[in-house]
């Protein structure tokens, strides 16, 4: 997009002028950056209507959580705009860094929300129709602070700076009915730009509000607080998203929720095919949908029972869904895959549950045998054999996770439908990931090999012949990332880090699979390997973690008081502050991540093999030049594969050692014949850390005590774990080791979100 500075400028100053009565000279920030995205939007107005009045076919795809992080950026600079905005405003004396105080849209919770973003981007970029529909939050992901070490959480007021990248479509509102309520779904569109390519999609975000906004006749007649009421139940519905990460809690609003979602959206797509003449007989010609995990399932009984209002027969419309609904499964955690109970859902939505109902019929009709292929059992609905039974497509996100779907969490169904299943390793978007979050390093990669790799990632091998010439430049533009890095964390958690030591970092959402557990074991090793002489000369590392951990999920809560004991215990004292820190950052999320991203020195992705699907934060890493300390789990094994196990530091039990050690496990004789652990473990209960909660020795307890314990086997990994991890540290800082840096940047091709969304779009979606 040709970008003329006066013109956008005297945009900027209209809408200032029109919406707040201000101009330049006296618009506050918040008014400026609202005025400014405005004035983006509006450049791009023209490229959005012909997206939407094109004739395609669309895939939809339906997800219960897009975590968009801040916007203004990746838009500006999608739209070719960045620089000259920047300097467009710098000429009236404004600085676009500002705007780095936006709340993020943290309308997800972790991967998997993120997965969606970096798919819309990745498929406008590439020019595939595909559009998002989701849930517009009134409140994202919770706000987390630490007080005395323990989580607390607040609200997130994401709408704080207002939302200029959305526009409110009244006119395209239905009503959505449960049996005991009906509420109006109003959509917020956002455009998604594809990179320098003038295609934008669209992010459909609906928001529940009453049918009657203000009901006049009832004010009247003195109902006005029946009015009132019923204002509050309808906006419940999308106030805000559940904080819960793999595991299922049953709620209700849940549950409308996801109904919300998806009969919004699928009303609306039926009735534009209707306005447009098209046969909903032939709806598959138009439209395929993805559900992204079980959570938007519901959209198939609910296109049947749509169907059937249509005149359609069950067959028929049986038919029409299993050719446009497609399934993503993004975990094996059975307490992951949602269940619902029978009753309350055909209390709430009768109509669907009969059609949940009919496709059980159909299925027993088929002569399959129950006890190995069933929707409803014993009273409970289980949602992800819905979608495998009547989607067209099921897929896994990455393929060691694939191959557990198949041989394992539903191999009866592969069996039974071996042609359905379908690996799509996951992949992010390299503008977001590299170009905004680390320009400078692009530009080191762009000086070298042109530009074709900002929308072909396989292009990066071409660096390789350059590894050796580059490795000046790549070393300076990481010391210069970690500084910035760690004047943010001094600004913001109040910890000192040296940027010359090495910054070995872990985060993701906390979970126990994922084992930060382990990695907080492995710092209290060398802290007291240190303190008493067995350890010499370890390389100065600060050990960073970010992660928010389910408002409920006490184990998690106690793992982040424990690291940040952790943290106390080794930061103030001065023996080994030559050698270590340890900072736990509040509020992880997108936005953070961006920063951490670009000046980390170790990707630490460390789940017990067989438990995380993918990962994508693995890849993050790797792009920005990152080795990986990791297990053999979800796409940690493509990055071997990719850039050679031999550049990345790989540690403990394979799935099939996993399985195997589980027969027998004894995490007490492990815990007796691995020197070191025991006295970093003890600090749990040894009163070395206060625990008048009592916390502490509850997470000692699940590694040692109970039915069964360490059932991550954090014990049985740590030797190993400690092993390649003191290794990696000390091959740090050599020229060996920046080599492995940048292979594996040079090797991160296969993890472009772009080849994900093509590859969906050729084996899945059938669109182009
Ligand atoms: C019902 C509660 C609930 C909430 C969230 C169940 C399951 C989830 C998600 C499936 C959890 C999730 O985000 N999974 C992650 O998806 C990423 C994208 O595919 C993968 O990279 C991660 O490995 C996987 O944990």
């Amino acid at each position: 997009m040709k970008f003329e500075k006066e013109k956008f400028l005297s945009a900027v100053n209209d809408i200032l002028r029109a919406d707040y009565a201000a101009e330049m000279e006296t618009a506050t920030k918040k008014e400026l950056y609202n005025a400014v995205s405005k004035a983006a939007m509006a450049l791009a107005f023209d490229d959005w209507k012909k997206e939407k009045k094109s004739d395609k076919k669309r895939c939809g795809y339906f997800s219960a959580e897009f975590l968009m992080g801040r916007s203004i950026y990746s838009n500006l600079l999608n739209l070719g705009i960045l620089d000259g905005a920047k300097e467009a405003l710098k000429s009236i004396g404004k600085d676009l860094g500002e705007f780095e105080e936006v709340e993020d849209a943290a309308l997800g919770n972790g991967g998997l929300g993120r997965l969606a973003a970096c798919y819309l981007e990745s498929a406008a970029s590439s020019s595939l129709p595909l559009d998002g529909y989701g849930i517009r939050y009134r409140y994202g992901l919770f706000r987390q602070t630490f007080e005395d070490g323990f989580q607390h959480e607040e609200g997130d007021d994401w709408l704080k700076w207002g939302d200029p990248w959305s526009v409110r479509i009244d006119r395209d509102a239905v009503v959505v009915e449960f049996a005991d309520q009906k509420v109006l779904a109003v959509p917020y569109d956002m455009p998604v730009f594809g990179y320098k390519n003038g295609v934008v999609n669209t992010l459909r975000l609906w928001s529940s509000e009453p049918v009657d906004a203000f009901d006049f006749e009832a004010f009247n007649d003195m109902k006005g607080e029946h009015t009132a009421e019923e204002n509050f139940h309808a906006t419940k519905i999308t106030d805000v998203l559940y904080p819960n990460d793999n595991t299922m809690a049953g709620k209700i609003l849940r549950l409308r929720q996801q109904y919300f979602l998806v009969s919004a959206s699928l009303q609306d797509i039926l009735a534009k095919d209707k306005a447009k003449g098209r046969k909903l007989s032939e709806l598959d010609k138009y439209h395929c949908f993805q559900l992204n995990d079980t959570h938007p399932v519901i959209a198939i009984p609910e296109l049947l029972r749509l169907l059937k209002n249509e005149g359609f027969s069950f067959e028929e419309a049986f038919s029409i869904c299993s050719k446009c609904f497609n399934f993503t499964n993004h975990t094996i955690m059975a307490e992951a895959l949602e269940k619902w109970d029978a009753l309350a859902l055909s209390d709430l939505l009768p109509d669907v549950y009969q059609e949940i109902v009919h496709c059980q019929e159909r299925m027993s009709g088929e002569g399959l045998d129950p006890t190995k292929f069933f929707i409803i059992r014993d009273n409970v609905i289980h949602m992800a054999n819905l979608a495998i039974y009547v989607a067209a497509k099921v897929n896994g996100v990455a393929e060691i996770h694939t191959n557990i779907l198949k041989t394992d969490t539903f191999k009866e169904w592969n069996e039974l439908y071996p042609e359905k299943f379908v690996n799509i390793t996951n992949g992010i978007t390299p503008r977001r990931w590299l170009l905004l979050n680390n320009p400078e390093m692009a530009k080191e990669i762009d000086a070298r090999i042109g530009t074709e790799w900002h929308t072909d990632l396989k292009k990066l091998k071409n660096l390789k012949p350059y590894i050796n010439e580059m490795l000046p430049a790549f070393t300076r533009i990481k010391g210069e990332n970690k500084a910035k890095l760690a004047a943010y964390i001094k600004e913001h958690e109040g910890v000192e880090i040296p940027s010359h030591f090495i910054f070995d970092v872990q985060v993701k959402r906390l979970h126990e699979y994922k084992r930060q557990l382990l990695n907080a074991l492995s710092i209290l090793y060398f802290y007291y390997g240190i303190k008493d002489g067995t350890i010499e000369d370890f390389p100065p590392t600060a050990f960073i973690f970010g992660a928010k951990a389910a408002p409920g999920y006490y184990m998690a809560k106690a793992v982040i008081k424990f690291i940040n004991e952790i943290a106390n215990l080794v930061n103030s004292d001065a023996e080994v502050a030559p050698y270590m820190r340890v900072v736990f950052v509040q509020n992880y999320n997108v936005s953070y991540a961006e920063k951490i991203v670009c000046a980390a020195d170790v990707s630490e992705q460390i789940s017990m093999a067989g438990m995380e699907a993918s990962g994508t934060g693995n890849m993050k890493f790797m792009l920005n030049g990152t080795v990986t300390l990791g297990t053999l789990d979800g796409a940690n094994v493509e990055i071997c594969e990719e850039a050679g196990r031999e550049n990345n530091y790989i540690f403990g039990a394979t799935v099939e050692e996993v399985a195997q050690v589980k027969k027998f496990y004894c995490p007490r004789e492990v815990l007796e014949n691995t020197i070191g652990l025991k006295r970093a473990l003890e600090t749990l209960i040894d009163g070395t850390f206060e625990d008048e909660s009592g916390m502490l020795q509850k997470l000692y307890e699940s590694l040692v005590a109970g039915f069964s314990p360490d059932r991550y086997l954090v014990l049985y990994d740590f030797a190993d774990y400690v092993r390649v991890k003191e290794e990696l540290l000390r091959d740090y800082g050599t020229e060996e080791f920046n080599k492995k840096c940048l292979v594996n940047l040079a090797s991160a091709g296969k993890f472009s979100a772009d080849r994900s969304v093509k590859d969906y779009a050729k084996l899945i979606w059938k669109i182009k």
